[in-house]
């Protein structure tokens, strides 16, 4: 089973990472240099079931990406509340109030104007996927250039689109960990993916990651007439948090069932057109949830 992979890498890293503060001050244990790989054929997904993903929200997130907003308020009017506590952390350290996350978010989904100003993570991946903007003004639009190329020239070797846009980093909430999206398709019509991901939160981030871009993969897939691979995921600090420990035992000692099937009911004009009801993900029956602080 696949999963075991993600399972050993979890005990390899409470067993042999490096120990270190870290940015957020909670503390990790790292490796550096790892990769999965995923087998994509016959719609299978890579949604761990030693815990409960919510699968929904990572594809909701995707999605988001996709449209090129950057504000949470479109993802609080989903009622994903994944990336609330950036700028909330934001907003408490240049205003000095302490307000809760609930009134923020409330806020937020209330007063568009304060949406504006402090629910916007800045110019982060959906922004540069879909609207890079270059040293010359001009902006470029990342996704349908990849598509129009797997279409047009599938052997091509330059397929990928890139969420580090050195000049605008010190603009981001967060500069992007899932960075680098490579494709490749072979002789056969299979569409693989190789993502780099800079830095990984093991735990609550990964999970979420794989099945994202297995998710953009199939998309990609019917958009372009292929049928799904093989995704490969490369991370580079890959890290369990010292406030995750524990979790981590308890999924570890968790048996793997089978990965489930994603579906997709329609097939939409363009890769805009996309909407949460069209993902059927079918035969996902994981161990219970395991809940865990994120770091900010
Ligand atoms: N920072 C850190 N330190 N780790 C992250 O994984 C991370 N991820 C970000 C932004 N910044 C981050 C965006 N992605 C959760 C999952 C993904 C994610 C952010 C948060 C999370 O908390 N997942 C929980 C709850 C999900 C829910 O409430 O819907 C989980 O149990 O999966
Ligand atoms: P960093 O910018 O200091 O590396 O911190 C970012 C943290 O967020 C790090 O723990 C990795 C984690 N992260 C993921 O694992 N996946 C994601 O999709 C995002 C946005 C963040």
């Amino acid at each position: 089973h696949q999963e075991y992979q993600y399972l050993e890498l979890l005990e390899r890293v409470l067993q042999r990472g490096d120990e270190r503060e870290d940015r957020t001050g909670v503390g990790t244990k790292a490796l550096f240099g790892e990769l999965l790989r995923f087998d994509l054929r016959d719609g299978v997904v890579p949604i761990l079931t030693t815990k409960r993903v919510y699968w929904k929200v990572a594809l909701k997130e995707m999605l988001w990406f996709l449209t090129g907003r950057t504000n949470i308020r479109e993802l609080l009017q989903q009622n994903v509340r994944i990336w609330s506590d950036w700028p909330l952390a934001r907003f408490r350290n240049e205003t000095g109030q302490k307000i809760s996350q609930e009134d923020f978010e409330a806020k937020i989904l209330e007063d568009e104007l304060f949406a504006e100003q402090w629910g916007d993570l800045g110019p982060v991946y959906g922004k540069q996927w879909r609207r890079w903007l270059d040293a010359q003004g001009k902006e470029h639009d990342q996704i349908a250039t990849l598509v129009e190329t797997l279409k047009s020239d599938p052997a091509s070797r330059r397929m990928l689109f890139h969420g580090w846009n050195v000049g605008e980093l010190g603009k981001m909430a967060l500069p992007p960990c899932h960075m680098v999206y490579q494709y490749h398709v072979t002789s056969r019509g299979e569409l693989n993916c190789l993502l780099l991901q800079r830095s990984c939160d093991l735990f609550l981030g990964g999970p979420f990651n794989y099945f994202s871009a297995a998710a953009l993969l199939i998309m990609l897939s019917q958009q372009a007439n292929l049928t799904p691979g093989e995704l490969i995921w490369v991370g580079g600090d890959v890290h369990i948090y010292s406030n995750h420990v524990e979790q981590v035992r308890q999924q570890i000692s968790r048996e793997p069932r089978p990965f489930p099937t994603m579906r997709l009911l329609r097939n939409p004009a363009c890769i805009d057109d996309y909407k949460i009801d069209d993902f059927e993900v079918v035969g996902y029956n994981p161990h219970p949830s395991i809940h865990a602080e994120v770091a900010v």
